[in-house]
Parts: structure tokens; sequence; C-alpha cells
């Protein structure tokens, strides 16, 4: 191997390699429904999806008035994960808030 190669910072670019292509992106989206109370809702957008007080309550209110609402956008296998565990911490507590995911 050259010395060129040798040294700890020195990267080798081979010019026929692509750059891995970045993963498709999904948005988790929260449904709205009538029966779900709100505070419920403000907590799961913090607990699940790492929203602040302002930002989980900002987006309840949007799903609340117009349907639906972004939670996050994210590769497949973490919006699926997130949506399965929102809607384990919702049945468990007789809630029918549901959350769907579609491509970014
Ligand atoms: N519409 C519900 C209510 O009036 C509140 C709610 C908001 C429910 C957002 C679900 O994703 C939701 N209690």
């Amino acid at each position: 191997m050259s010395t060129r190669h040798d040294t700890q910072h020195d990267l080798v670019v081979d010019p026929e390699v692509a750059p891995p292509e970045p993963p498709p992106m999904y948005q988790v989206v929260l449904l709205n429904d009538d029966y779900t109370p709100m505070e419920f809702v403000v907590k799961v957008l913090q607990k699940f999806f790492g929203k602040n007080a302002e930002q989980a309550t900002r987006i309840m209110l949007q799903v609340h008035h117009e349907g639906r609402g972004v939670c996050g956008v994210y590769p497949r296998d973490i919006a699926s994960t997130r949506i399965a565990l929102v809607s384990q911490y919702a049945q468990a507590r007789q809630h029918p808030l549901q959350c769907i995911m579609e491509p970014a």
C-alpha cells in the first residue's frame, strides 16, 4: 500500500462508487377523533415525538381543527415503530387515537 493511504486522515475516494442514497422518508400523521382528550394528545406528542409543550399544543390544535397534522418525518422503520408505540399506549388507556404514515 502506498504511504499516501497509511495516514489516519487520508480518505480514498473511488470515482466509480456512487455515494449511498439517503433512505426514503415517511411522515407520521396524527388523525383527529371526537373522544381522545386534548391533554392526552399533547402528552403523546411530547413522549413519542420529542415535542416541547408549546410545539405539542400547536400540533394537537391543528389536528383538532384541520383533521390531521404531521408529528415528524423519519425513515420507514422508525416511523412504523412510533406508530405502533402510540397505538399500544392509546389502546391501553381506551383512547381511539390514531396515526398513519405516508411518503414525505
Ligand atoms: N378532537 C379531540 C377532542 O375534542 C382532541 C384531539 C386532538 C383528538 C387531536 C385527537 O389527534 C387528535 N377531545
